[in-house]
């Protein structure tokens, strides 16, 4: 992850100015007819999405174990400095590779629906576990920022986290957070405007040793996809899927609506029913 030199200069003038603060958090609830972003919220179920989702939009999301948890997709806006964004709540996801019917909207989403930037909330007291949809996450796109919530049940249970390695390795910035307590959301929000506005570029950790036969399998197969669905942002790890033998993509492939995963009609499949609209 680097700063290019101008930006950086910006960066520490901006330390003062309020377009550096949570104060210059607007929260837009369902108000956002036009916005410049598109963030889709990611992670483990129960890491603490919704509450950001909550924190950020002014909406009222349920929060908490079943019945709490997100069954389908909601939308909500803020505005942030001089941009507004769409935020997108997902249902909890252990991998891109699943198949239960919840973690597919999440999966399709975050696969197609080509968000600007995708923020993954993960959970600081497991993040093996979380690190695992991390990095699935990081290999299919470069603008990602890692939540890294929960923190206050972390240092409950004595856990130091190094926040600073753990982004240098992954490549992408990570923000300690407990969200419950809106704390570490201005350097949340100050992360996602940098990281959507090209301030901040990642370099996201990719796994490296493919065997030139798979490389080539998969160079094959990216040319046909690409050549059969021209929108398709991920024709690499649509392969990758493809080799591996996913029935969920063959089928996506063999319908032709590959491109169209993401576009799931909410009120077709009960999406947003415990979205309650009034603000917080
Ligand atoms: N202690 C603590 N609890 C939190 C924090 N963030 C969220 N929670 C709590 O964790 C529980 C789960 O939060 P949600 O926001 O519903 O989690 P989610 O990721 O949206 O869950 P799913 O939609 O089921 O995937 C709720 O009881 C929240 O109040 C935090 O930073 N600290
Ligand atoms: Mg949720």
């Amino acid at each position: 992850m680097t700063n290019n030199t101008g930006s950086q200069k910006q960066s520490t003038a901006c330390q003062t100015c309020p377009a550096h603060n949570a104060g210059n958090l607007l929260r837009l609830g369902v108000n956002m007819e036009n916005w410049d972003y598109v963030v889709a919220l990611a992670g483990n179920p129960n890491t603490g999405k919704s509450t950001v989702f909550n924190a950020l939009t002014g909406l009222k999301q349920h929060t908490g174990n079943w019945p709490g948890k997100t069954v389908g997709r909601a939308e909500g806006g803020f505005s942030f400095g001089e941009h507004s964004y769409k935020l997108i709540d997902l249902p909890g996801t252990y991998s891109l590779l699943s198949t239960s019917f919840d973690e597919e909207i999440a999966r399709d989403f975050i696969l197609f629906g080509q968000p600007d930037v995708t923020l993954i909330v993960v959970d600081a007291t497991r993040l093996e576990r979380n690190l695992n949809l991390v990095l699935q996450v990081l290999e299919i796109t470069d603008r990602a920022v890692v939540c890294l919530n929960l923190m206050d049940e972390a240092e409950r249970h004595g856990l130091k986290i190094d926040d600073r390695r753990l982004a240098r390795d992954l490549g992408v910035p990570v923000v300690p957070t407990a969200a419950r307590n809106r704390r570490g959301l201005d350097d949340l929000l100050q992360a996602i405007s940098d990281v959507a506005t090209g301030r901040t570029v990642c370099r996201p950790y990719r796994i490296k040793n493919q065997s030139p036969e798979i490389q080539n399998s998969v160079n094959q197969l990216v040319t046909m996809l690409e050549e059969t669905f021209p929108d398709l942002p991920n024709a690499r790890w649509v392969a990758m899927r493809l080799l591996d033998g996913d029935q969920r993509i063959v089928q996506a492939i063999r319908l032709g609506e590959l491109g169209t995963l993401s576009q799931h009609d909410p009120e077709a499949e009960g999406q947003d029913l415990n979205l309650e609209l009034e603000m917080a």
